[in-house]
């Protein structure tokens, strides 16, 4: 009976995601900076990983405000990653090596430096003025000029930016120098749209669409609810996340470009950043298969646990039963509806897993890296790494300074406190908060090896500092540990490729056995025909913990290091930070 409910295969599905964050990979020439040639350079290792699919943070044309999430081109590559060539030849050593490619698609707002930017804003008159969304000023009680609502930004102050010449605001939901585009436009959709055509022309297998849910807003833009009474701006997500013609863009994006590359073998892959939206019946409208738009969505819950409820940059300290929640509700919620899963920790846009929910403390950082990797490699959906990840890169250290932080996220809401407190104030509790959550620990340049700036560059000065402790933790040490980290991903990748229908295509159970410790995360995942099951045991904390495996003994250990080869009478004893899978087919 549950063999008629087993999902599909695919290759989207069963893709391992590696990735990459170009400025910070591998500087192949000497100016600091990833690039595409140091990319080529290592497929091979990152197929050695076990990962089948990478995806690049953007590369195009950009003047790098926001880390190439501004893209001043997007058929142009920022000139010192490489040339549209090196981008080609990219894509063909990927192929080459059996390596699929996704790459960033930021099309919910540009750079202020795109040609349709500059063409919008040089008057009212022009043909691309309704390309970003310009209006008119408010005024104020006290006459001065207010913007058009009172949304906020979400790197800070109001999401409005005003331009002088024309007299006029144009909204920013990000940096000012980030107008959001106008897709209510029609013209400025086909645009949108042949620039995605420009590169699937070049072969890329698929997207990461970027602020994917954001590009609908309400027509009226009308002022948000006050949630925030302290504060001059206010989220206006409820009217720009999710609005009423997102669904039918999404749509018409598959019916323009996507679908008309799906064909003869070939399926482009669609992965969409979903912020706000959190509610399973809106995000089943995004990913439910009948409904013909996405593969699949970043929820985001993942990375936001440890967010405060007022901002990110507040505290809320992580929990392991916001993990259980989460995981048993996307697992339940998504195949529900015919959906599909993206397994994730980790992005460039937030501190590492490791160091927020684990230990990147010295005696347990091995171990909780390998415990996460369980986690990650035995839940259903298609799992994304960040690079770096797989070796247990951590954040930065305590010791960093606020100078040493480089993001304009970090740095506006660091500078926009200090402004509120005064000048010498006391901003621990902040720099607490960076060193678990700041855009940068996610950023740091890759640790290769132990030589000079950890290998990720040959006589360049790194354009952000390389993690203090790259002597102990690189790539080139672990190759030859047999119990290194990396070893250990291998280990998880190779058996989840093996394992597909149990771990990939699995059902995920919680299990909440009486006695248990509030620190053990345990499930079991069952393959589609019943017949396979695994048990995974995950410690969260520091010190040993007891599991007493009734109705689980005798079954054997698949991965992991625990003492125990299979589960006794007396249930499993669990290390600091240890992750073990047991199953029911290895019994005899
Ligand atoms: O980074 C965030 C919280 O720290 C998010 O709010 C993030 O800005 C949001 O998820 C959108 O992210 C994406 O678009 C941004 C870009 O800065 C991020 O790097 C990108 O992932 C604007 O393009």
């Amino acid at each position: 009976m549950a063999a008629q409910n087993a999902p599909s295969r695919e290759w989207w599905k069963e893709a391992v995601v590696y990735q990459i964050y170009p400025a910070s990979f591998l500087d192949s020439n000497g100016d600091g900076l990833g690039d595409l040639r140091g990319i080529i350079s290592k497929l091979d290792y990152i197929k050695s990983v076990g990962a089948d699919t990478i995806w690049l943070s953007p590369i195009f044309k950009s003047p790098q405000k926001d880390m190439g999430y501004d893209v001043a081109d997007y058929r142009d590559i920022h000139e010192p990653y490489g040339t549209l060539q090196d981008a080609e030849a990219l894509i063909t050593a990927c192929h080459a090596r059996g390596l699929r490619v996704l790459f960033d698609l930021v099309v919910n707002h540009t750079s202020d430096q795109h040609a349709w930017f500059r063409e919008s804003r040089s008057a009212r008159t022009s043909p691309k003025r309704d390309w970003y969304l310009w209006r008119d000023p408010k005024t104020g009680p006290d006459g001065a000029r207010r913007p058009p609502n009172n949304w906020a930004s979400i790197f800070g102050g109001s999401a409005w930016t005003w331009d002088e010449p024309t007299g006029q605001y144009y909204l920013s939901l990000f940096l000012p120098s980030q107008p959001d585009l106008n897709w209510a436009c029609a013209d400025m959709r086909a645009a949108a749209h042949a620039d995605m055509a420009f590169w699937l022309d070049r072969g890329v297998d698929g997207f990461r669409i970027d602020s994917m849910n954001l590009m609908s807003k309400h027509p009226d833009l009308p002022d948000a609810p006050v949630t925030d009474p302290g504060r001059e701006f206010q989220s206006g997500d409820l009217y720009f996340a999710s609005g009423p013609r997102m669904h039918e863009y999404i749509r018409e994006m598959r019916r323009e470009v996507f679908d008309k590359y799906s064909s003869g073998g070939r399926r482009v892959m669609t992965v969409g950043e979903l912020g706000f939206t959190k509610d399973e019946g809106s995000v089943a409208e995004y990913v439910g298969r009948a409904r013909g738009e996405l593969d699949m969505v970043f929820t985001g819950d993942v990375v936001d646990m440890d967010f405060g409820a007022g901002h990110k940059y507040e505290r809320d300290d992580f929990r392991v039963a916001k993990l259980r929640d989460i995981t048993a509700r996307w697992q339940a919620a998504i195949p529900a509806c015919d959906g599909w899963n993206a397994v994730y920790m980790d992005n460039h846009d937030s501190g590492r897993s490791l160091s927020r929910y684990a230990s990147d403390d010295p005696r347990y950082r091995a171990a909780a890296a390998k415990m996460l990797a369980t986690y990650l490699g035995s839940v259903s959906g298609t799992l994304f790494l960040l690079q770096g990840q797989e070796i247990g890169m951590a954040n930065v250290p305590a010791s960093w300074g606020m100078e040493e932080y480089v993001d304009v996220e970090a740095k506006n809401y660091y500078d926009a406190v200090r402004k509120v407190r005064g000048e010498g104030a006391d901003m621990g509790d902040v720099l607490r908060e960076m060193r678990l959550k700041a855009r940068d620990n996610g950023r740091l340049p890759m640790q290769w090896s132990a030589e000079e700036n950890a290998g990720f560059s040959r006589g360049g000065r790194p354009w952000m500092r390389v993690n203090d402790d790259f002597r102990e933790w690189n790539v080139e040490k672990q190759e030859v540990d047999p119990d290194s980290v990396l070893a250990y991903w291998r280990e998880v990748l190779e058996l989840r490729k093996r394992e597909f229908d149990v771990f990939t295509y699995g059902r995920f159970k919680m299990l909440d056995v009486e006695g248990t410790s509030e620190d053990v995360f345990a499930y079991t995942m069952t393959s589609p025909d019943g017949r396979k099951k695994a048990l995974i045991l995950l410690n969260f904390s520091d010190t040993e913990q007891p599991f007493s495996g009734r109705g689980f003994e005798g079954w054997r250990r698949l991965l992991g290091s625990n003492v125990a080869v299979e589960v006794g009478k007396d249930g499993v004893r669990l290390g600091a930070y240890e992750g073990v899978i047991f199953c029911n087919w290895l019994l005899n």
